[in-house]
């Protein structure tokens, strides 16, 4: 594989954020996915969110599993920590991270054949433990890495490129990652970058397991007439319940909210999250509601996007363990083996 390198220098006037860094500084290696591959819209919109919301690059652990999908945080965050696991194997391998440091953020990047195929007992376990992490998966429908087979996730009647009708049921991972427990789940189109950032920057400020569906269309074998899930049926289909207004408490407001009811959210964090409602019936702290509104626009072809589920003080594992706060490497021996005394009570507590 050969790379086109990219320029070191920066123009000294382009912008910085808050932690001193450009947007060029949260970008990686150039690209080598199809032109106009619906992936590269969302690394794009990773580089955003990163870079408004001031997280230093090294702050940033990314992992993925196998696919086109997972080659993208090569061409993202390139002086952020990364990890290219084994095919479906990102989520145990981010857990075993996040347990031994809690202090990074964490960003699992998969497709739906990786997620919703040979990882779906991972995808499962990393959403019902409730691993802080943002959990985006780069959705087209097919295998693409490996030339367009439909995926788990493909619709039910919907047509390969030579034609081939998809006879299987589609995984919902919007509908799993609900019941599994994840407490913020949404779904966004890599077409829509206005919509898709703000939902990425909820998802990195969110405290517990966040999931992001993102529709992101393979132009070389699933951008075709028949197919549900190319850029002009998306466009056609698109239903979106509501928009993120994203406001940190510590910042300046960035933009006066558009017309529509607006809700706000107190995130883990002490931030808030301004929602506006595009449908107004919907509240998207009602995880029943959530399902419910998933499964009501899928029965009209309709794909739901949006924050379509929010826990907002959502709590994670480490929580749920009571683990140290600190990374285990700054761990020392008499922490790590607090002695004969100490397991003696714990073993009589134990009894
Ligand atoms: C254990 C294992 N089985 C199968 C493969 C072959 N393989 C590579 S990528 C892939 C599917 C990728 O599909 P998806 O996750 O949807 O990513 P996309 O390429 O569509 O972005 C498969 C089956 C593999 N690399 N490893
Ligand atoms: S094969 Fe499809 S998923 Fe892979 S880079 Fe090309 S357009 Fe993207
Ligand atoms: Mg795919």
């Amino acid at each position: 594989m050969t790379y086109i390198a990219k320029p070191t220098l920066h123009h000294p006037s382009l912008t910085r954020n808050k932690v001193g860094y450009t947007r060029r500084d949260y970008e990686g290696r150039v690209s080598t996915l199809c032109a106009g591959c619906g992936h590269d819209s969302i690394s794009a919109a990773i580089i955003q969110a990163c870079w408004s919301l001031d997280i230093a690059p090294h702050r940033v652990a990314k992992l993925s599993g196998i696919g086109c999908s997972s080659k993208t945080p090569d061409y993202f965050l390139g002086a952020s920590h990364g990890f290219n696991t084994v095919h479906g194997r990102m989520p145990s391998v981010l857990t075993g991270a996040n347990l031994a440091n809690r202090e990074l953020l964490y960003l699992g990047v998969s497709g739906d054949g990786d997620s919703a195929s040979i990882g779906l007992g991972q995808f499962a376990h990393a959403m019902r433990r409730g691993v802080r992490m943002v959990y985006i998966v780069e959705n087209n429908g097919v295998y693409g890495l490996t030339k367009g087979q439909f995926s788990a996730t493909a619709d039910r009647g919907s047509q390969s490129k030579k034609g081939a009708v998809n006879h299987d049921s589609a995984i919902d991972l919007i509908g799993m990652a609900l019941q599994l427990g994840a407490t913020y789940v949404a779904r966004s189109f890599s077409g829509d970058k206005a919509q898709l950032v703000p939902l990425i920057e909820g998802a990195i400020r969110h405290g517990g397991a966040a999931f992001i569906d993102v529709i992101s269309p393979c132009v070389a074998f699933n951008n075709h007439a028949g197919s549900t899930r190319s850029y002009d049926h998306v466009r056609a289909h698109n239903e979106a319940l509501n928009r993120i207004d994203f406001i940190d408490l510590a910042a300046e407001v960035k933009a006066e909210p558009a017309p529509g009811e607006v809700i706000t959210l107190p995130q883990a964090d002490g931030t808030q999250m301004q929602l506006r409602k595009l449908h107004a019936e919907h509240d998207p702290t009602d995880r029943i509601a959530a399902m419910n509104v998933v499964q009501a626009h899928q029965a009209k072809g309709e794909i739901v996007t949006g924050l379509i589920y929010v826990q907002p003080e959502a709590q994670d594992l480490h929580a749920a363990l009571n683990t140290t706060a600190a990374p285990l490497n700054t761990l020392n021996a008499p922490e790590l083996c607090p002695g004969r005394a100490a397991l003696d009570k714990l073993n009589a507590s134990l009894r």
